[in-house]
């Protein structure tokens, strides 16, 4: 019974708890257990705990996240609250969140964020490790005010030279490099999805135990897609390539076109999610004045490329694949078209023509 229960073992918890169908019971698993059940035998550990901490962080703007609303109760960012400190914009609490838990761990040797012009190197006085972290620290964040969902982006690369503390070099890699990538989705409820190269998981945060569970184990991506979806107010600044795939898209005449339904959040951890799990395309592609859109590969492109590649789809700059490109600079942006691979080849195919 509940109330015999320790605390936290609550009812939350108890759905999870029924039996499925007559004998099978479901399998109940935190996200700590997956990550160390997942880890090779040879491991000394530092990867492992790197994804607790990103965990952790995660738990911790999820808290800070769900209480943006209450901001105009409690003051403005910008503002000076009660005890005089001044209200933090929820992308730099998130951004000094993540660098706070990540910097005096001994498991990185150097981090990158879209928040911060240059690398952030690990404190002299604390122990240098093998990995650096990329990261955007709450992407789609004009999302904020009006209570929809955005995300954090990750990506963890092995350092270049492990002799050296951190530098640039260990950031600009190919996405193909990245040992790990993932993202936390704050909506409706909080998820974290990851892969390690070994399938995506993903993971819903039980507010009440404080545990992420794992809830979708090896996410694919469905074979028919559902949506596509792209901001269609800059179709006037398109290549006629783009814009003929953008009409392709819509196109009920062409019997070789999808019967696809057109979503767009404007959040691309959002839109990914939800395309991640109906199928379909997301695409930010370049604009006459925008010649590499608006995306950013490192913290962005780079890291959804990997999870999309794990989930069997593809993503592409329009030209080639994301996973491919070298990077050059630490905020460089890319055209970026992301899901089912017959989609995004299918936009590839229309841009060689322009
Ligand atoms: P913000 O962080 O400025 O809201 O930008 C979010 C974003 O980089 C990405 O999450 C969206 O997919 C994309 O921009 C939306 O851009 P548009 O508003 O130009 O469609």
């Amino acid at each position: 019974m509940a109330g015999s229960l320790p605390f936290a073992f609550n009812n939350s918890l108890f759905h999870l708890l029924e039996p499925h169908g007559d004998t099978n019971m479901t399998k109940i698993q935190t996200i700590e257990r997956f990550i160390f059940d997942q880890q090779p035998e040879t491991a000394h550990g530092e990867f492992t705990n790197l994804l607790y901490d990103i965990a952790l962080v995660a738990k911790l703007i999820a808290h800070k996240t769900n209480r943006a609303g209450l901001v105009d109760i409690l003051g403005q960012a910008g503002d000076v609250n009660i005890q005089g400190e001044a209200q933090q914009k929820l992308d730099v609490f998130a951004d000094e969140m993540i660098v706070r838990i990540c910097d005096h761990t001994g498991r990185l040797c150097v981090m990158a964020s879209e928040e911060r012009e240059e690398i952030i190197h690990i404190p002299k006085k604390y122990k240098k490790g093998s990995y650096a972290l990329v990261f955007d620290p709450l992407d789609g964040s004009s999302n904020i005010d009006v209570n929809v969902s955005i995300g954090t982006v990750f990506g963890i690369y092995r350092c270049i030279d492990w002799d050296l503390r951190g530098r640039i070099e260990d950031v600009l890699q190919p996405a193909r490099n990245l040992v790990a990538a993932g993202y936390v989705l704050f909506g409706a409820s909080t998820m974290m999805v990851y892969s390690t190269g070994r399938g995506v998981h993903g993971f819903t945060l039980d507010l009440e135990l404080g545990e992420f569970l794992l809830s979708h184990q090896n996410m694919r991506l469905p074979e028919l897609p559902a949506y596509y979806s792209v901001n269609w107010a800059y179709y006037q600044r398109w290549s006629p390539g783009i814009q003929a795939f953008a009409r392709w898209l819509q196109d009920q005449d062409d019997s070789d076109a999808p019967t696809l339904s057109a979503r767009y959040i404007g959040s691309l951890v959002s839109d990914f999610h939800r395309n991640l799990l109906r199928g379909g395309i997301f695409f930010y592609p370049a604009e006459a004045d925008k010649p590499n859109g608006k995306i950013r590969l490192l913290y962005e492109a780079g890291p959804l490329a990997f999870l999309i590649d794990q989930a069997g789809g593809y993503a592409s700059d329009g030209r080639e694949s994301i996973l491919d490109i070298e990077p050059t600079g630490l905020h460089q942006r890319t055209p970026f078209f992301i899901g089912n691979r017959d989609l995004v080849e299918k936009a590839e195919s229309f841009i060689r023509q322009d």
